[in-house]
């Protein structure tokens, strides 16, 4: 069947749903068109089926295809940041990286080489897990492109800055630890959002203080609401070059049912989406979106809710290379 898609401003879109029904044919996000169809992509999605590093319910290596599969509906326009994030860049597909499920030194290692080859070109990447022992490897080709450190919003239930499992350094609760450790991070400027429940001790939000991140639980989010949130956000970290770590678990299980490890009390998505906006105009040099475990969701409610976060970032990094950038 032949491929029908939108063209706007030179750049390829998705597959034109007034002519092809939206659950026709092979899924790419958003229907968008792979790497290999385009000549040159700004912005390439990227999968990474990997969740070696999990340390509760496993699955989040099949989240990549079922944020893919859960992205159907999604539209051209934006209308809460007034943008055509497919129109103003040319967004594509990458596929995903092929890492090894048996050792995850290597797969870590495969993931930094792969997604700095992604970037080679100067294209931005938004990566879509697995599990969250991958933001170490994308950190790492973050801050290389970056030239330096780089901050990071990281939203997430938990600190994921826990030193060891059972004798092991990468796992999915250990890589913002290491990132720092390896100095990739730009510790002035560092903030996990949306974290909550129990902890093993105190001891893990001293260690995490000392590291210099910064925390807006789950309940700051409803005691101060987002846009004081977005602006005590957007003080800390100014225009410093900026990484986005989602883990799906910072919604409330209501709101994402599907991952590995879930919490009770989370931010709603339009909370989460609502703060992302909020984040316009940042110089943010890469995301991630990581821990859909589909085995665990209902009804693609969590598909639909990381797809959709995927859409709000790919927006942002639209408008930051060719839109106005503006707040
Ligand atoms: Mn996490």
């Amino acid at each position: 069947m032949e491929e029908i898609r939108i063209e706007e401003n030179g750049k390829l879109g998705p597959i034109n749903a007034a002519l092809i029904p939206r659950y026709a044919g092979a899924g790419t996000y958003a229907r968008l068109p792979r790497l290999d169809q385009v000549e040159k992509a700004d912005i390439k999605i990227v999968g990474v089926p990997f969740d070696t590093g999990v340390s509760y319910r496993p699955g989040a290596r099949f989240g990549s295809t079922h944020v893919r599969e859960s992205s159907r509906l999604i539209r051209p326009y934006n209308p809460a940041v007034d943008i055509s994030p497919f129109a103003l860049s040319q967004v594509a597909d990458a596929g995903d990286m092929a890492v090894n499920p048996f050792n995850i030194n290597e797969a870590i290692e495969a993931i930094e080489h792969n997604a700095l080859e992604l970037t080679e070109d100067g294209a931005s990447l938004v990566t879509i897990g697995g599990d969250h022992t991958i933001a170490l490897p994308l950190l790492r080709a973050a801050s290389q492109r970056a030239g330096g450190p780089v901050a990071l919003l990281h939203f997430d239930a938990h600190l994921d800055t826990w030193d060891t499992y059972f004798g092991a350094e990468y796992t999915h609760g250990t890589p913002f630890r290491r990132a720092v450790e390896e100095g990739i991070l730009d510790t002035e400027a560092i903030s996990h959002v949306g974290t909550r429940g129990p902890l093993y001790g105190k001891k893990d939000l001293e260690d995490d203080k000392r590291f210099g991140f910064g925390i807006v639980t789950s309940s700051d989010v409803y005691y101060q609401g987002v846009r004081e949130i977005v602006d005590k956000l957007r003080d800390r970290i100014g225009n410093r070059p900026l990484y986005i770590s989602v883990d799906i678990d910072v919604l409330d299980p209501a709101h994402a049912p599907g991952t590995g490890t879930p919490e009770a009390g989370g931010i709603t998505s339009r909370e989460l989406l609502e703060i992302l906006r909020g984040l316009r105009g940042m110089n943010i040099v890469g995301a991630d979106i990581v821990e859909v475990a589909p085995a665990y969701d209902h009804a693609e409610i969590t598909g639909v809710a990381a797809s959709h976060v995927t859409y709000d970032l790919i927006s942002l990094i639209s408008d930051l290379r060719h839109g106005k950038g503006m707040k």
